[in-house]
C-alpha cells in the first residue's frame, strides 16, 4: 500500500546462490530441505522498507531468478560464500537499466569491492539504513554508502512470513531474541560484524512473536546465553508457551545448572554448540576463551542427562593441528555421542581478525569467494598441506555420516532423547547431512585421507 507523499516502488529483494544450488526452470531444490528454513535476513529486509514499498522475495535455493521483473529496484543480500553470484546479479540488472543496492555480511565487511557492482550498498543493518535510503532513492539522490549504527531491539519491526512460499521451507518459525556476540574469536565473521557487541530483545517482544508461531520453534541468535540474566528471564517467561525449541549457545552452559534447567523447563530440544577444536592450544589461538579448560565429554553428558541434543561444530585446520587431529575429533564425537556435526575447514572470512592474520602472512592462497563455504581450503595450513586438511575433514565427515555410525548414534540417542524430536529433528538432520556432503564430494574425498 502505497503512503502519502511518495509513489509505489516495486522491490525484488534476492538471495543468490552457489551454481550447485540454484533451482533451474522447472527444477526441484538440490540442497536438502533440512537447509532450507529461516530467511530471517530477506524477511527483516523486507520489514524495514517503508510502506510504499511492496517487496518480493526471490530465494535462488527454491526459485530461479527472473530477469523480466517488473520490479524497478532490485536488492541482494549476501554472504561471501554467494559474492561472485550477488556480483553476477548485480551486473546483469544494471546493465537491463535497474537500480541495485546490496546488503548483508560481504558487502558490509567489503564494502569497496561490492560497490563495483551496485548502486548503492548498506553497511550493517537494514533497520538502521534502508528508511534513509529509500528516501534519497525516491528524491532521486541515491548515495553510494549507507552505514548504520547498531539497531536497538526494541524498535526491530516485525518479519511477514507471508511473503515466502513456505511449503518450499522445513520452517519459517525462526526468529531472534538477541544479535551479536561480544567475544573476539578470531575466525568469527558474526561477532565482528555486529561490532563484538550483545544486544537483547525485549523478552515481551520475544514472548508476542513466538505466540504467532508454530510449536518449534528456531532461534537464530548467535549465543542465546551469552547474557546469563537475560537468559533466565527469557526461558522463564517462555515456559506457559510449551513450545519446543533450538538455538545456538556457548558450551557454558552444561556448568551452569540453573540456567539449563531453565532452559529444559521452556522447551530447549537442542543446542548447536561451537566445540571447535579438542586442543587446548588451537583454542587459545583462536582466542576461544570460553571453552578452555573445560571437559567437552562433561557437556555432552550433561546435555544428553536433560534430553537436550548436540549439533556439534568443530573447525579443523589450526596452527596447531596436525594430521592426527581427525582420528581424535572422530574417536571423541562417537564415544561422546554427539547427534549431528558441522565441520568445516578453517575459513578466513573477509573482515576477521583470522582473515588480517592469514594474509599479512602471506598464506591466503584463494580468493575466489565461492570456495569460502567451509568445503575448501583457501589458506596454507602450518602443519600439513592443504590437501590433507581437504582430506581429513571430508573422512571425519563421511566416517560420523556412515550409516553405520548413524544408526548406533541414533540407538544410543533413543536412550535419553524424546522419540518424537528424535524421528522429526536428529533423523533428517543425518540424512540432510548425508545428501549435503555427498553433492560436495565428501564421500569420495573422504576415501583419500589414511588416518
Ligand atoms: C540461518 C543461517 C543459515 C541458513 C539459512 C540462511 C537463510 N537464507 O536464511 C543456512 C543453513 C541455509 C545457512 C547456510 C550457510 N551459511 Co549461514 N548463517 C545463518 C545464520 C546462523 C543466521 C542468519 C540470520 O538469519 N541472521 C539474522 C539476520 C537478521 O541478520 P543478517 O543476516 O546479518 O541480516 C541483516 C544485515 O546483514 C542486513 N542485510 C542483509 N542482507 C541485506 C540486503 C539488503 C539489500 C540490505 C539493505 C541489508 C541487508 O540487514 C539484515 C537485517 O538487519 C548466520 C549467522 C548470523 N548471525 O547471521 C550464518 C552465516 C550467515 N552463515 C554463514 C555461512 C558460511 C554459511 C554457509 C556458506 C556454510 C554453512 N554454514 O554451511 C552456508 C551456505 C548456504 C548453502 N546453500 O549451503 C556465515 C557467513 C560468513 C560470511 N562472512 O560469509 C554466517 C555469518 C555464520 C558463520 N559461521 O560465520 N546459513
Amino acid at each position: 500500500m502505497a503512503s502519502a507523499g511518495h509513489r509505489p516502488v516495486k522491490f525484488l529483494l534476492i538471495n543468490p546462490t552457489s551454481p550447485l544450488w540454484q533451482v533451474k526452470l522447472n527444477q526441484r531444490p538440490v540442497n536438502s530441505s533440512v537447509f532450507r528454513f529461516s530467511m530471517l535476513t530477506s524477511l527483516y529486509v523486507a520489514a524495514s522498507m517503508p510502506a510504499y514499498v511492496e517487496t518480493r522475495i526471490l530465494d535462488e535455493d527454491v526459485e530461479p531468478v527472473d530477469f523480466d521483473t517488473d520490479a524497478e529496484l532490485i536488492g541482494i543480500s549476501f554472504m561471501t560464500y554467494n559474492a561472485p553470484r550477488a556480483y553476477e546479479l548485480g551486473d546483469r540488472f544494471r546493465a537491463l537499466g535497474k537500480t541495485v543496492i546490496f546488503g548483508g555480511y560481504h558487502p558490509s565487511l567489503l564494502p569497496e569491492e561490492a560497490l563495483q557492482h551496485a548502486d548503492a550498498i548498506c553497511i550493517g543493518e537494514a533497520e538502521a539504513t534502508l528508511p534513509a535510503l529509500m528516501e534519497d532513492y525516491v528524491k532521486g539522490t541515491l548515495q553510494p554508502v549507507y552505514k548504520s549504527c547498531l539497531v536497538d531491539l526494541a524498535t526491530l519491526p516485525r518479519p511477514d512470513r507471508s511473503l515466502l512460499q513456505s511449503r518450499k521451507y522445513i520452517t519459517l518459525n525462526a526468529m531472534q531474541a538477541t544479535r551479536g556476540c561480544y567475544n573476539h574469536c578470531s575466525f568469527c565473521s558474526v561477532a565482528a560484524f555486529n561490532r563484538y557487541q550483545l544486544r537483547t530483545r525485549p523478552v515481551a517482544d520475544v514472548i508476542d512473536e513466538m505466540k504467532t508461531l508454530g510449536s518449534y520453534i528456531l532461534f537464530m541468535d548467535d549465543n542465546i546465553t551469552l547474557n546469563r540474566e537475560y537468559a533466565l528471564e527469557l526461558f522463564e517467561a517462555m515456559i506457559p508457551l510449551r513450545k519446543n525449541w533450538f538455538s545456538q549457545s556457548s558450551i557454558s552452559i552444561a556448568f551452569d545448572t540453573e540456567l539449563l534447567e531453565m532452559a529444559v523447563r521452556s522447551g530447549c530440544q537442542g543446542l548447536f554448540l561451537g566445540f571447535e577444536s579438542l586442543s587446548q592450544a588451537s583454542l587459545q589461538s583462536w582466542k576461544k576463551e570460553v571453552n578452555r579448560r573445560k571437559g567437552y565429554f562433561e557437556v555432552a553428558h550433561k546435555l544428553h542427562f536433560y534430553g537436550i541434543q548436540i549439533f556439534g561444530a568443530f573447525v579443523f585446520g589450526s596452527d596447531e593441528d596436525t594430521p592426527d587431529v581427525f582420528a581424535d575429533t572422530l574417536d571423541f564425537l562417537l564415544d561422546a555421542n554427539i547427534e549431528t556435526l558441522q565441520a568445516t575447514r578453517l575459513t578466513p572470512f573477509p573482515g576477521t581478525p583470522l582473515y588480517r592474520t592469514l594474509d599479512a602472512q602471506g598464506r591466503i592462497f584463494d580468493t575466489n569467494w565461492s570456495h569460502y563455504d567451509f568445503f575448501h581450503v583457501v589458506y596454507q595450513p602450518l602443519k600439513m598441506s592443504p590437501e590433507t586438511l581437504d582430506r581429513g575433514t571430508a573422512w571425519v565427515q563421511q566416517q560420523f555420516y556412515s550409516y553405520p555410525n548413524m544408526a548406533k548414534r541414533l540407538f544410543r540417542s533413543a536412550g535419553y532423547l524424546n522419540p518424537n524430536i528424535l524421528l522429526k529433528t536428529t533423523l533428517p538432520l543425518n540424512l540432510g547431512y548425508r545428501k549435503k556432503l555427498s553433492a560436495y564430494g565428501t564421500f569420495n574425498k573422504g576415501l583419500l585421507f589414511v588416518p
